[in-house]
């Protein structure tokens, strides 16, 4: 069973005519724009909601070290190497604040783990394709951390107060790694002959998958409208894929690069660029598992929790030591 195959369980939106004198309080709270902090009251669905999309999300940013990990010792300079480790820690931040901010809502870090090594909660479909050339790192921090903010800045006024307040460091952060990613197209597409044939194919291959990490076209998004209607999401699926799509492609023609979509073209209408959908049955078919990635991704997690299995009991064994000592002084 891989992490990636699960039924989705999202249910239709509640009128306030339906709700509870409880529910519609904390609706108009929502409404108004309050933040809602942990200890106070919230529908059932409302905390499972949140705990399913802080924790993929958290799980993204940690599975996510794994395609740049891959290239840390293979970066071309040692300053390439330091600005790209410096990167992976980021990540690795990332998914701590997410982690802590599911932690708010009842769930333990070692439930979220174990929903994720069993298959029973997903990571972002983008993190189980390859990385193979050094030109991947900079589509993956130029297209991926540029997806990966353009929909978390909007996340920042999510109604619930400490994913909100993790959004911001984390934006500021992944605004960075988005820069530092194109910096590395920019010098790959002014480089040689195979340097540019690099870049371009680096493009050819992220793009569609870039687009995908957007979610499911509107009319297919299963949580979209109840997660709107509670600020757990600011904007849709498509609205934001057709933003990144607007601000992506005038940076690729500054590269002087291609993007791979006949059907890409300025609308002078509506002054967004008409694009082709990405492959959703290839996206649903990594969501079952079947990406190019996704056994050695889940494995290499696994792994991972297994080997810091003595961590974890060390770290146990002297907080108890710590607790007994006090409680014997006192
Ligand atoms: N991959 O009803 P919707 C990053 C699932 S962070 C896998 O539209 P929703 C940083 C969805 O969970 C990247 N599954 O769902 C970085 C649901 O299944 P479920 C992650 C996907 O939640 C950069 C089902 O499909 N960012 O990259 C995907 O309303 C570089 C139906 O979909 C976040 O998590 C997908 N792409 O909208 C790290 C941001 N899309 O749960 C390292 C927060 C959809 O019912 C290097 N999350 N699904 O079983 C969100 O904004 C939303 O959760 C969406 C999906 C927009 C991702």
């Amino acid at each position: 069973m891989y992490a990636q195959q699960i039924k989705s369980t999202g249910k239709g939106v509640q009128s306030l005519a339906d709700m509870t004198p409880e529910e519609r309080a904390f609706q108009e709270r929502i409404d108004r724009g309050e933040k809602i902090e942990p200890k106070e009251w919230m529908p059932d669905g409302y905390r499972k909601n949140l705990i399913r999309q802080i924790g993929q999300h958290a799980h993204s940013e940690i599975v996510g070290q794994l395609p740049e990990g891959n290239w840390i010792t293979r970066a071309p300079t040692l300053e390439r190497k330091a600005n790209l480790l410096a990167k992976v820690q980021d990540e690795a931040g990332h998914g701590l604040y997410l982690y802590c901010a599911a932690e708010t809502l009842g769930v333990s870090r070692d439930e979220l783990f174990e929903m994720l090594h069993s298959g029973k909660m997903k990571y972002s479909s983008i993190f189980n394709y390859p990385t193979l050339t050094w030109a991947d790192m900079g589509a993956v921090g130029w297209l991926v951390d540029g997806a990966a903010i353009m929909n978390q800045v909007p996340l920042q006024r999510t109604s619930f107060g400490p994913y909100a307040r993790a959004m911001v460091r984390i934006c500021k952060e992944e605004s960075f790694h988005q820069r530092q990613g194109f910096q590395i197209m920019m010098v790959m597409a002014q480089g040689s002959v195979d340097q540019i044939r690099m870049a371009q194919d680096a493009l050819n291959r992220f793009w569609g998958p870039a687009l995908m990490m957007f979610g499911p076209s509107d009319k297919d998004s299963v949580h979209s409208a109840q997660s709107m209607a509670w600020k757990i999401k600011m904007n849709t699926n498509d609205e934001l894929r057709q933003k990144f799509v607007d601000e992506t492609v005038p940076q690729a023609e500054y590269l002087g690069l291609k993007v791979p979509d006949e059907n890409l073209k300025l609308n002078e209408e509506t002054g967004h660029y008409d694009f082709s959908q990405p492959d959703w049955d290839e996206f649903y078919d990594v969501l079952n598992g079947n990406g190019p990635c996704n056994h050695e991704r889940l494995e290499a997690r696994k792994d991972a929790w297994a080997e810091g299995a003595w961590v974890r009991d060390a770290m146990m064994a002297h907080s108890e030591k710590k607790a007994a000592r006090k409680q014997a002084a006192e």
